[in-house]
């Protein structure tokens, strides 16, 4: 069947100045000359919408016709950045709406600067399921993304005295263009109550679940455009509200305040995204917002999209539930409580079904981050799913006794169920009990993963464990993020590489190409006064000229490392503060951070209130004649991803090896031509291997050698007292430089440092120092960093999410392309 043209009903400059006015004037009710930005961005929204409307149709028309196997993604985040820019580039329609705004006395620019990006993500997880769902449009593989509209997204981060205060982030405030919600579509979701048994009119003994209360999931859908290839996906994120009867019930009674309370008490269930991304607290919201999409989420699939004849043992033929992560593995328990309870199918037939429609992918190596529910809040909670939880794991462990008789420790190790420091429930053994396949995300943390976390599993079940790398959508961080240097890679190697991302190897031997070296610094130079612009108008910050730009965006973590980055920064102070080095020798470096700290993690705040505290000191001290410059523009996000990564030089990459699962960052910056200064650790070793060594700044301890320090017992202080410019830094910290005198501000980041250091920053000081003089050497000679630079494009295609995805094709879903 030949496709129609992307844009269905095909356009021109006119026809869409007219559906844009028609939008404008019916839609927001106001005329050209009187209407607000904001007016005129959402009647763009709209006008755009329209173009891929009947491709979404189709879309979903084909999929109920041909039943092909697909994929339901299931992700409690998804951190999608703006869509105005990305619906434009799917339906190349950018030039034809610029020019129709343009007759409008409109510049579209100022549209999309309008856009509030929805933040419904925390930082890697949230985008790289974004990244996913883009690829599988892209690549026509029939896909649904299930997560949750929560009415808050990330906290908007502002400084005040250079500490972190956070505020609500109110992305809906304006309208929201792109969502279409559905409430006669609503699921019912209930929580609480208890279990009871009752014979059945077959006299067979079963079980069900009398809940206390419930809530209406109301799906509000967005569309997944793919890349120019008439294939528009679904992404149904669910929002609570309370249950007509639920209300009526309590109105009845006549409590008027007591109904409008349980509203609220509904409502609350998706009203705000957790910003914590390291170390789970447990708290009851959390995991009702967790069943709360899931429950919602395969009554929908199983009502909704399946036929009403279906025949459930085939249910892994048609769906594969990835989880993304352990937040939706509540899924599990409840599949076998619609099997089991509801559909009335057999245990052992309804387990078989649910291990074939699952698969798991692991996001982290640290153990405090691994999700623990206790026993009392889930019993709580969710009493049938208690039990279905006791019952697999039952089963399970009595598989393990067959294959390795009564080895109680092993038996502890492995339960389910842990019994310290509370009895809870060990989510990631859940799902990697119930998962076809586990995998990680990058080569080395997938080991690690075998190797360290889950080495039982891996040996009671050889095969499970796999990798696949992670990987970004070139779409939107290149082609969107930098159309300069997109534009310079069609002109030099054709149309395709979007798609084909593996096809930007046909650039390396531009690299030994003058003029095209020269081509590729001016489009650095141009995006460094993009950026420059974009952070005067936002925050007031200049980005000055002929700096080289160092990087360090991602979430505020100590595994991540921002110490170590501000400890060289303060190095180079120093160098300069004594009088080794002059100011005119040192190379000029602008040093960028974005990060946001979960609110209530006290030494990440500390750190962001450090970096600003040096920023302040270095950028007024006037013994450094400019050449140092630390700006730390609040409030890091995707939007503003777009623009910082293009601009980038240097990339910073330096978690304690070992910690860091992949990264993400990493691939974006390569792949928009910086270059790494970076330790082993998760995609970076990836990254090095590809971009080769001669084209990556390497430095610190590799996995082992840390376990081995960890192992002799690591003693900071040590590396404090044997290596006087570290002791320099340090001292320079606490004696109350960067802190006008005050020698106790930070107390806690300085003490945390010399007594414990939990992830060995002092200990790989010495070899980021040494690697940073290196670069500053590379950076002398700009042919060679230019030739560098280009070769990290050139060889980075691999971490197209594009790539991901196929592996997860072909190694865990097995999910053939629809049309
Ligand atoms: C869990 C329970 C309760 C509250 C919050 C959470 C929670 C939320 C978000 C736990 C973890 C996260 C996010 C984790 C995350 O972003 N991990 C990153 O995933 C990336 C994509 O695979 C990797 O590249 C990063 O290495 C990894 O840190």
């Amino acid at each position: 069947l030949a496709l129609a043209p992307v844009s269905s009903p095909p356009v021109s400059v006119d026809g869409f100045v007219r559906e844009f006015l028609r939008e404008l004037n019916f839609g927001q009710g106001v005329a050209l000359s009187a209407s607000t930005v904001n007016d005129q961005y959402l009647a763009l929204a709209r006008t755009v919408r329209h173009y891929l409307m009947a491709r979404w149709l189709e879309t979903m028309r084909r999929q109920k016709e041909t039943q092909a196997k697909g994929v339901a993604y299931l992700s409690a985040e998804y951190l999608l950045g703006r869509q105005l820019g990305n619906a434009l580039l799917a339906t190349d329609l950018t030039d034809i709406v610029a020019d129709g705004l343009a007759q409008c006395g409109i510049d579209i620019a100022d549209l999309r600067a309008q856009e509030v990006e929805p933040g419904l993500g925390n930082g890697g997880l949230g985008r790289l399921a974004a990244c996913f769902v883009d690829s599988l449009a892209t690549m026509s593989v029939p896909c649904i993304g299930y997560g949750i509209r929560y009415e808050f997204g990330i906290f908007r981060q502002t400084f005040v005295d250079g500490r972190q205060v956070e505020q609500p982030d109110s992305w809906l405030a304006l309208g929201a263009p792109w969502e279409f919600p559905h409430p006669d579509s609503a699921q019912e979701v209930s929580f609480g109550g208890h279990t009871e048994t009752y014979t059945d009119s077959d006299g067979a003994e079963r079980t069900r679940w009398v809940p206390a209360w419930t809530v209406q999931a109301v799906p509000y859908n967005y569309m997944v455009p793919g890349y120019q290839n008439g294939r528009v996906n679904t992404l149904r994120l669910w929002r609570s509200v309370a249950t007509e009867r639920f209300d009526l019930r309590i109105f009845n009674s006549g409590d008027y305040e007591e109904a409008v309370r349980s509203q609220t008490f509904a409502e609350n269930i998706s009203k705000v995204l957790y910003p914590e991304d390291s170390t789970p607290q447990g708290k009851e919201l959390r995991l009702q917002q967790q069943y709360f999409f899931v429950a919602a989420s395969i009554a929908d699939f199983l009502e909704d999209v399946l036929p009403e004849d279906f025949d459930l043992t085939k249910l892994p033929e048609r769906i594969i539930f990835q989880l993304n992560d352990t937040h939706p593995v509540i899924a599990v328990p409840e599949l076998m409580r619609v099997l089991v309870d509801e559909k009335g199918l057999a245990w052992d037939t309804a387990w078989e079904i649910t291990k074939g429609c699952f698969a798991y992918t692991c996001h982290t190596l640290l153990p405090e981050a691994l999700e623990v529910w206790s026993v009392e809040l889930l019993g709580r909670l969710l009493p049938r799913h208690l039990e279905i939880i006791y019952r697999i794991n039952e089963e399970f462990l009595e598989e393990v006794r067959e294959r390795f008789g009564d080895d109680e420790l092993r038996i502890r190790r492995m339960s389910i169920i842990a019994e310290h420091p509370e009895r809870s429930v060990r989510m990631a053994y859940l799902a990697t009990v119930a998962g076809s396949k586990v995998n990680g995300v990058a080569e080395l943390h997938s080991q690690l993963l075998r190797d360290k976390v889950l080495p039982d599993f891996n040996e009671f079940y050889p095969g499970k464990f796999t990798n696949v790398t992670n990987g970004i959508t070139p779409r939107r961080f290149v082609r969107l993020a930098n159309p300069g240097l997109s534009e310079l890679i069609t002109e030099s190697i054709g149309v395709g590489w979007l798609t084909d991302l593996e096809r930007l190897r046909e650039l390396e031997p531009f690299a030994a190409d003058e003029e095209f070296r020269a081509r590729f610094r001016e489009v650095k130079a141009a995006n460094k006064r993009r950026l420059h612009a974009v952070l005067t108008e936002r925050d007031g910050v200049s980005v000055s000229d002929g700096h080289m730009l160092d990087v360090m965006v991602k979430r505020l973590h100590e595994y991540k490392r921002q110490t170590l980055k501000v400890l060289h920064i303060i190095t180079q102070y120093n160098r300069v503060v004594s009088g080794e080095v002059a100011a005119a020798d040192l190379t000029p470096r602008t040093f960028i951070f974005g990060a946001k700290a979960a609110p209530g993690y006290k030494m990440a705040k500390d750190i962001i209130h450090l970096i600003n505290a040096v920023g302040s000191t270095v950028n007024n001290d006037e013994r450094l004649e400019g050449r140092l410059k630390v700006i730390f523009p609040p409030n890091y996000n995707v939007t503003l991803a777009e623009k910082v990564i293009p601009a980038a030089d240097l990339s910073e990459q330096i978690s304690l090896a070992g910690k860091e699962a992949s990264g993400t960052g990493n691939m974006k910056f390569a792949l928009n031509g910086a270059l790494t200064i970076g330790t082993d650790d998760g995609a970076n070793v990836e990254i090095r291997q590809l971009v080769g060594d001669e084209n990556f700044f390497l430095f610190g301890m590799l996995e082992p050698e840390v376990e081995a320090l960890q192992a002799a017992g690591y003693v900071p202080s040590s590396y404090y007292e044997s290596n006087p410019e570290l002791r320099r830094a340090i001292d320079a910290i606490a004696s109350g430089v960067f802190s006008g005198g005050d020698r106790h501000m930070f107390d806690s980041v300085v003490g945390n440092l010399l007594q414990e250091d939990r992830f060995l920053a002092l200990a790989d000081y010495a070899a980021y120092i040494e690697a940073q003089d290196k670069v500053d050497a590379a950076y002398a000679d700009q042919e060679e960093w230019t030739r560098a630079a280009i070769l990290n494009v050139a060889r980075s295609g691999f971490f197209s999410s594009d790539r991901s995805m196929r592996d997860y094709i072909d190694r865990i879903w097995h999910t053939p392309p629809a049309f």
